[in-house]
């Protein structure tokens, strides 16, 4: 069996919903890891609501939080999970304990990995401090696996992506320029026509499924000794939902199902974890993790659906009658969906 992985999240956490830590917190442990938790910032809710309340964690409080830490030895950590940091000055503190657990602390040498969730922004825009950029990309040679979007993945390696062609060109850059052996890109929006193009590439949606607009892709490398990609693609359906937390969610499940993959493949004590040069993408522990992680967030995001789904009339009522602006919509149908949820329970 896997031994149990020890982590250390490094995320946010918030007192009202399910995003960084908060989530993320959850789901390794429900899957048997053990989890320590530094939160890089206590607020009432997530960013996207108009109003939030609450701090950001100072950098010399989480070098603090640390060094507690060290000098106890809590900090046998497998691996380190860092997502949500919303300053440059935190980003290179949190850098600087990623690159003290990999060279200085780690059990065994090779056997420390660091899941680096570069969180900064979506579809084209970046809601971290812009200064936080240059900071990541001065810290990707550290990390054995990213998890950026679309967009992340476009600043990171400064490669627009259109097509699969230029997607093979920023995973290139980041594995090659960078040195990242191991990317998942967690959501993509390519055209349907292109899935053939990657091997052994499927659709988790049925004949008479979703149409193009309700497909995005999960598309991830890991590199072979030259550093080129070695690239597997796995399409899920759109909900026409908006969701918070799910890269969050798919970091933490990438966590557990990466290391039992790891484990299942026998490569544990390979410097960070990269296959032979033979294996197939597919075949690869990060596919094989993928699967399981996606397999996972379907179950979760399809109970969500349901529920939003069965909620909605009442809640398009609501917003009739006071003639909310269309960007603040999408919150204040949580809001509401929320006060249902309690009312429907209690
Ligand atoms: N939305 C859905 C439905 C997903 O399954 C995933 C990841 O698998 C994401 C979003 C990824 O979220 P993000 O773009 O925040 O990484
Ligand atoms: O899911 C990313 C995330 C994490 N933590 C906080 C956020 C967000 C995105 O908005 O606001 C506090």
């Amino acid at each position: 069996g896997v031994p149990e992985t020890k982590v250390l999240a490094i995320a946010s956490h918030v007192v009202y919903g399910y995003v960084g830590n908060t989530m993320a917190t959850f789901v390794m442990q429900s899957l048997g890891c053990e989890v320590s938790a530094i939160n890089t910032v206590h607020f009432s809710n997530h960013t996207g609501y108009k109003q939030v309340k609450g701090r950001k964690t100072p950098a010399e409080e989480i070098q603090q939080l640390y060094e507690g830490l060290q000098q106890s030895l809590l900090n046998d950590f497998d691996v380190l999970l860092s997502g949500y940091i919303p300053s440059a000055e935190a980003v290179e503190e949190v850098g600087k304990i990623g690159r003290e657990l990999k060279y200085n602390s780690a059990m065994k040498p090779g056997s420390f990995f660091w899941v680096l969730d570069p969180v900064m922004g979506d579809a084209g825009h970046l809601y971290v401090s812009e200064d936080v950029v240059p900071v990541y990309k001065s810290l990707l040679r550290h990390a054995d696996l990213i998890l950026p979007n679309q967009f992340e993945a476009e600043t990171l390696s400064d490669v627009k992506i259109t097509d699969l062609s230029t997607l093979a060109t920023a995973i290139q850059t980041l594995h090659h320029s960078y040195q990242v052996p191991h990317i998942i890109i967690t959501s993509i929006r390519l055209s349907k026509h292109s899935e053939k193009t990657i091997p052994g590439s499927y659709s988790t949606s049925a004949e008479g499924g979703p149409g193009e607009d309700e497909i995005m892709s999960v598309i991830g490398s890991t590199a072979r000794s030259d550093h080129s990609p070695r690239l597997w693609r796995i399409d899920i359906p759109i909900y026409p939902v908006f969701f918070s937390g799910t890269g969050d969610m798919f970091a933490a499940l990438t966590v557990a199902r990466l290391r039992e993959a790891v484990f299942e493949a026998g490569i544990q004590n390979t410097a960070r974890w990269q296959s032979p040069d033979d294996v197939e993408p597919t075949d690869l522990p990060l596919a094989k993790a993928a699967e399981k992680v996606l397999a996972s967030m379907q179950a979760v995001l399809q109970d969500t659906y349901e529920f939003y789904k069965n909620a909605i009339p009442a809640i398009e009522a609501i917003d009739e009658r006071t003639g909310e602006a269309m960007e603040e919509k999408a919150i204040k149908k949580r809001d509401k969906l929320a006060y249902l949820r309690k009312t429907k329970a209690a």
